[in-house]
């Protein structure tokens, strides 16, 4: 037989042997939406997916954090991408909707579904398919240097700038990292009680806000959104709209620890808007890291759920 060490990790998120990566043995699964279609400034999202995927093969298994190798327990599959390329926004978000319910609703099912953009407009569907596959009353907790409450963006209410606003209508949010929002954003906020806000000045100045992440979320179906622009272009600047002053590794650390310790369950998350730029790697490998780190924190000290 031919020795295996001849060959490259598989072509899988974190590079898991088979054992680890059917669907009916791995509790959290990856769906890539490489979709790039309302995308205002810098391009490239659509090549984010492929580009966390590979970072993901150089990524240490072994976290000091749990002693062991999280995913070796876990378990991972990744889904072949979705096809979305050509689609408008609008039956980009409807096909989204259909195939994330299709998925949490079938057999076998993940207990984490991981969803890797692609740009940030995929997220309204992401939320409708979870109230369609019945997680009734989940509440979201969104990282991102943008507000994204825009009722519409350039003639469609499907656009990366309304994703927020898409999620309002399904789920009370929690934004993170805000620095860059419109009027017509700021009265609408401050209009509704759907929606709270802990603006990138306050998330830097220090650690009360956890708490009230903290209560958000406590006991909660959660669903976790992360527009990679929120981190600071610092450390993150492969994004279409990088925004001064955001959050470090540390802070969206702290906040992906206090939503996966006090959450009930935190069924999706997703990873968005990384525009890869070539030669540069520190971006993708942040983007692998943290996609390890929360399927460890939300599903390694949980019980497997009952099939
Ligand atoms: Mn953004």
């Amino acid at each position: 037989m031919t020795d295996s060490n001849l060959f490259q990790p598989a072509w899988n998120f974190l590079g898991l042997p088979d054992e680890l990566t059917a669907p009916a043995r791995a509790r959290a699964w990856i769906l890539p939406i490489p979709y790039e279609g309302t995308t205002s400034y810098g391009a490239g999202t659509r090549d984010g997916p492929a580009a966390i995927i590979a970072a993901s093969r150089q990524v240490e298994l072994f976290d000091r954090e749990f002693d062991c190798e999280p995913a070796m327990k876990i378990g991972i599959h990744t889904m072949d991408p979705l096809a979305l390329e050509h689609r408008s926004p609008e039956a980009m978000g409807a096909a989204i909707e259909e195939a994330v319910a299709g998925i949490l609703t079938g057999a076998p099912a993940p207990e984490q579904l991981v969803v890797l953009g692609g740009e940030h407009s995929i997220s309204g569907g992401v939320a409708r398919g979870m109230a369609r596959a019945g997680l009734k009353d989940f509440v979201t907790v969104h990282v991102d240097a943008h507000a994204d409450l825009r009722q519409e963006y350039e003639g469609t209410p499907y656009s990366h700038a309304c994703a927020a606003r898409r999620i309002v209508e399904v789920s009370p949010i929690f934004q993170i990292g805000i620095r860059n929002l419109s009027e017509g954003e700021e009265r609408f906020r401050q209009g509704t009680d759907r929606v709270k806000t802990v603006f990138a000045e306050e998330a830097l100045a220090g650690r009360a806000w956890l708490k009230d992440l903290a209560a958000f979320v406590k006991g909660k179906t959660v669903y976790f959104t992360i527009d990679l622009d929120g981190l600071d272009p610092s450390i993150m600047p492969a994004v279409g709209t990088p925004e001064p002053g955001g959050l470090s590794w540390a802070d969206v650390l702290d906040v992906a620890r206090v939503v996966c310790r006090e959450a009930a369950i935190v069924p999706v998350f997703d990873v968005v808007e990384l525009a890869p730029i070539p030669a540069m790697k520190g971006p993708d490998f942040l983007a692998a890291k943290l996609v390890h780190k929360i399927i460890a924190l939300s599903l390694f000290n949980r019980p497997e759920r009952e099939h």
